[in-house]
C-alpha cells in the first residue's frame, strides 16, 4: 500500500523538490503552502503520478493550522510521513539593529508553525504507533555565525525540538530526524534579503551550491530505510562549504 507524506512549504525550494522526488517514487501527498496557484500547478503536476491534496494555510496561525488538517479527506487523513519543512530567513542583522517584525516571523514560522503542524498530526502517529517525521534544520542550527543571531537561534530550536520529539515518541516506534542542510539554492534569500535579488544571487556566487533536489533525494534515502534504521541527524554542505562562515568562493 502507497504511503501518505505530508509536507509543509512544498510551493518552493526544498519542499516543492521532495514533492515532486515523493510523487515519483510513488508516495501520495498533502501540499501545504499559502500559495495557492503554485499548490494548484503542482497538484496538476503530480497527479499524473500519485494521489495528491493541498492545503493552503499560514503555518503561524494555530486556529488555520488545525482547521486545515481536520479537514483532510478520509483518503489523505492518515500520514505516515511528516516533513517539517516550511520556514525561511527574514533579515541579516545584527542584534542591535535586527527588526523585531523580522524576529517574530522567524520564531514563528520556523518554530511555533513546526510545533502546530506536529501537535495536529503526532496523535494518529502515537495511536497508531507507526509514523515517520523529518524536521528541516539547517547548519544554522548546529552554529551561529554574525548576523545569523535569531534565525540560528530558531534552527537550534529546530535541532531540540528533533532531539525531544525522539526521546517522546520512542516508546511509539515513531521514527524522528533531521536534516540539517548548509547553503541551497532556493528562494531562501529572495525571502531573507526581502526581494532584493541581487543580494540574493550573490549569496550563490562563485562555488556550487547545493541544489533543493539534493536534499529531496536526501530526504527521499532517509525515508526508505528499513524500519530498524533512523537516520537521526543529518548534515549535508556543498563541498565548497566548510562551515557556514567558510565557502571556498571562486
Ligand atoms: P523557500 O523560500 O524556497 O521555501 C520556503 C517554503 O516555506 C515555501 O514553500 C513557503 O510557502 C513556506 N512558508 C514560508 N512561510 C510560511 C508560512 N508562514 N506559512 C506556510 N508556509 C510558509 O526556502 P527553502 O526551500 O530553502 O527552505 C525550506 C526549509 O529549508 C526552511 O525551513 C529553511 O530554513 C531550510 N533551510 C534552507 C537552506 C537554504 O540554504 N536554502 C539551508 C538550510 C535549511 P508559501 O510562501 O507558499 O507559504
Ligand atoms: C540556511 C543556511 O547558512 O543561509 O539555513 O543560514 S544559512
Amino acid at each position: 500500500m502507497k504511503k501518505t507524506a505530508f509536507i509543509t512549504g512544498a510551493t518552493s525550494g526544498i519542499g516543492k523538490a521532495t514533492a515532486i522526488n515523493f510523487a515519483l517514487n510513488g508516495i501520495n501527498l498533502v501540499l501545504c503552502g499559502r500559495r495557492q496557484e503554485r499548490l494548484d500547478v503542482l497538484k496538476e503536476e503530480l497527479s499524473k503520478e500519485v494521489n495528491v491534496h493541498t492545503l493552503n494555510f499560514d503555518i503561524r496561525d494555530k486556529d488555520s493550522v488545525q482547521k486545515a488538517i481536520s479537514s483532510l479527506p478520509k483518503d489523505f487523513a492518515k500520514i505516515d510521513i511528516l516533513i517539517n519543512n516550511a520556514g525561511n530567513a527574514h533579515g541579516l542583522d545584527t542584534i542591535q539593529e535586527g527588526s523585531i517584525d523580522d524576529w517574530d516571523a522567524m520564531l514563528d514560522i520556523n518554530v511555533k508553525g513546526l510545533l502546530y503542524v506536529s501537535k495536529a498530526l503526532i496523535p494518529q502517529m502515537v495511536e497508531r504507533k507507526s509514523g515517520h517525521i523529518i524536521n528541516i534544520g539547517s547548519t544554522a542550527g548546529k552554529e551561529v555565525y554574525p548576523k545569523g543571531n535569531v534565525y540560528c537561534a530558531s534552527k537550534h530550536a529546530v535541532d531540540a525540538i528533533n532531539q525531544g520529539m525522539r526521546i517522546d515518541l520512542n516508546p511509539f516506534g515513531i521514527r524522528v530526524g533531521a536534516v540539517n542542510p548548509g547553503l541551497v539554492e532556493t528562494e531562501f534569500s529572495n525571502v531573507r534579503f526581502k526581494g532584493d535579488e541581487n543580494r540574493a544571487e550573490n549569496v550563490y556566487k562563485g562555488f556550487e551550491p547545493l541544489k533543493p533536489e539534493d536534499i529531496a533525494e536526501i530526504i527521499h534515502f532517509v525515508v526508505t530505510r528499513p524500519y530498524h534504521v533512523n537516520i537521526a541527524d543529518l548534515v549535508v554542505m556543498p563541498t565548497a562549504q566548510a562551515s557556514s562562515t567558510i565557502v571556498n568562493k571562486s
